[in-house]
C-alpha cells in the first residue's frame, strides 16, 4: 500500500515537473516571438527623411537623415550643379557643418555627382566635413565622375574622416560596423548584399542596401537594386516589415519586385525621379515612376509620394522636398509643394492606368 502511495506521489511529481518546464518553454518561445510584440520596444526616438528635388528634368537620389546630432547624407546625384541645390536645403538643417555619415550607395552619376562638384560648382565633399563613408565594393565603371568622387572621398580621409566599404561595415572590419547607433534606440544597419562580393553585369545591383530600425519601425533603403539583387537580400536577411521603402531604382520596371515587397510590405514609399521624364526612354508606361511599379506597389500601400514632375520640356515640382517625420513614433509626410498621394495627382490621371486596389483607396 506505502509503496503504490509512493509511486502516485513520484507521479504527480513528475506531472508538476512536465508541467513547469512546459510553461517554462511556453514562456521562452512567446518571449523570442513574440506574436503581439509586447516585448518589441516602441518607435520613441525622433527621425526625419528627407527625398531632395534635385533642380533638373533628371532621375537622382539623395536623400538627407536628420537624428538627433546626426547628419547623414544618402547619395548626392543627380548631376554636379546639384550640389548647390542640396546645399541650399541642408543649410537649415546641418548646423555644424559635418555630415556625421555620407552613404554612396553605387557609382551611377545620378548617386554621386553632387559629391564631387565641378570647377565652377563646389561638391558635397568640399562643402562639409565628414567623420564617417559607407560605399559600394564593387564597381564596372571607370568614368571621369567616379575618378572625381574618389578622388574627393580620398581627400576627406587624409583630413580625418573614415572610409569604409559597406562589405567591410557588414563583416565588422578594420573598424567599421554593421550597425551603427544614431540615436537612442535607433540603428543604421548595413544589409548583406549579395553583390558587395560577386560581379553583376548591371552596375545597380552593386548598390549599398541599409535598414533602420527604430524599436518596431524600420526604414529601407536599396538604391538601384535590380531584381535578382532584391531576391538575394531578401535570402540572406531577415528583412522585417517596414513602415518606408525608398522605391527601387527611382520607380523603374526592374526594381521594387514582390519578392521583395511582399517580405517588407511597406506603408510609404517615396520615389526620386522626375514623373513622366524621357531621359531614358520614349515609352510612357515606362517612364519613371513605371507602370509596372505603380502596378506592384499598389498592393501594399497608395502613400506613394514622388519629388519631381516634367512640365512641357522642363519640370517642376510633384511633391517636392518629400520629408518623412517620426515624432515619438507617429508618421507624418510632408512635401514642399504639397502632400498629393501619387494616385490623385493631375499627372497620374493623364498617364498612369489605376490599379484596382488604388481605386478603391480611400
Ligand atoms: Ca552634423
Amino acid at each position: 500500500m506505502a509503496k503504490r502511495r509512493e509511486k502516485v506521489k513520484i507521479r504527480i511529481r513528475n506531472y508538476w515537473i512536465f508541467a513547469l518546464v512546459l510553461v517554462i518553454v511556453l514562456v521562452g518561445v512567446f518571449i523570442c516571438y513574440d506574436p503581439f510584440n509586447w516585448f518589441t520596444p516602441k518607435a520613441t526616438a525622433d527621425i526625419s527623411i528627407h527625398f531632395l528635388e534635385l533642380g533638373n528634368k533628371n532621375a537622382g537620389d539623395c536623400i538627407y537623415i536628420k537624428c538627433r546630432e546626426n547628419d547623414i547624407l544618402v547619395d548626392a546625384g543627380s548631376k554636379r550643379t546639384s550640389a548647390s541645390t542640396i546645399a541650399n536645403y541642408l543649410k537649415n538643417y546641418v548646423t555644424d557643418n559635418k555630415l556625421e555619415y555620407v552613404i554612396a550607395t553605387h557609382a551611377d552619376q545620378d548617386h554621386i555627382s553632387a559629391f564631387a562638384g565641378s570647377s565652377s560648382v563646389q561638391g558635397i565633399f568640399d562643402r562639409y566635413d565628414t567623420d564617417i563613408i559607407i560605399d559600394f565594393p564593387k564597381t564596372n565603371k571607370n568614368t571621369q565622375i567616379l575618378q572625381d568622387y574618389y578622388a574627393k572621398r580620398d581627400a576627406e580621409v587624409q583630413k580625418g574622416a573614415k572610409h569604409y566599404s559597406a562589405l567591410e561595415c557588414y563583416n565588422n572590419e578594420n573598424g567599421a560596423q554593421r550597425v551603427w547607433s544614431i540615436s537612442d534606440g535607433i540603428q543604421l544597419e548595413i544589409l548583406y548584399n549579395y553583390y558587395y562580393e560577386n560581379y553583376s553585369a548591371d552596375e545597380n545591383n552593386y548598390s549599398v542596401c541599409f535598414i533602420i530600425n527604430n524599436g518596431d519601425q524600420h526604414y529601407l533603403f536599396t538604391g538601384d537594386l535590380e531584381e535578382s539583387g532584391e531576391t538575394k537580400l531578401v535570402e540572406n536577411n531577415n528583412l522585417p516589415r517596414c513602415e518606408l521603402f525608398k522605391a527601387g531604382h527611382h520607380g523603374s520596371k526592374t526594381s521594387s519586385n514582390t519578392v521583395l515587397l511582399d517580405v517588407i510590405r511597406p506603408k510609404y514609399s517615396v520615389v526620386c525621379c522626375c514623373a513622366g521624364s524621357d531621359e531614358y526612354t520614349s515609352t510612357p508606361s515606362n517612364q519613371f515612376p513605371t507602370q509596372a511599379y505603380i502596378d506592384r506597389i499598389s498592393k501594399y500601400t497608395s502613400n506613394v509620394y514622388v519629388t519631381t514632375v516634367v512640365d512641357g520640356n522642363s519640370y517642376t515640382s510633384m511633391n517636392g522636398n518629400v520629408v518623412f517625420k517620426v515624432d515619438k513614433g507617429n508618421i507624418t509626410v510632408t512635401g514642399s509643394n504639397n502632400t498629393t498621394p501619387l494616385k490623385d495627382t493631375q499627372w497620374f490621371k493623364e498617364n498612369r492606368t489605376c490599379p484596382q486596389e488604388w481605386k478603391s483607396a480611400a
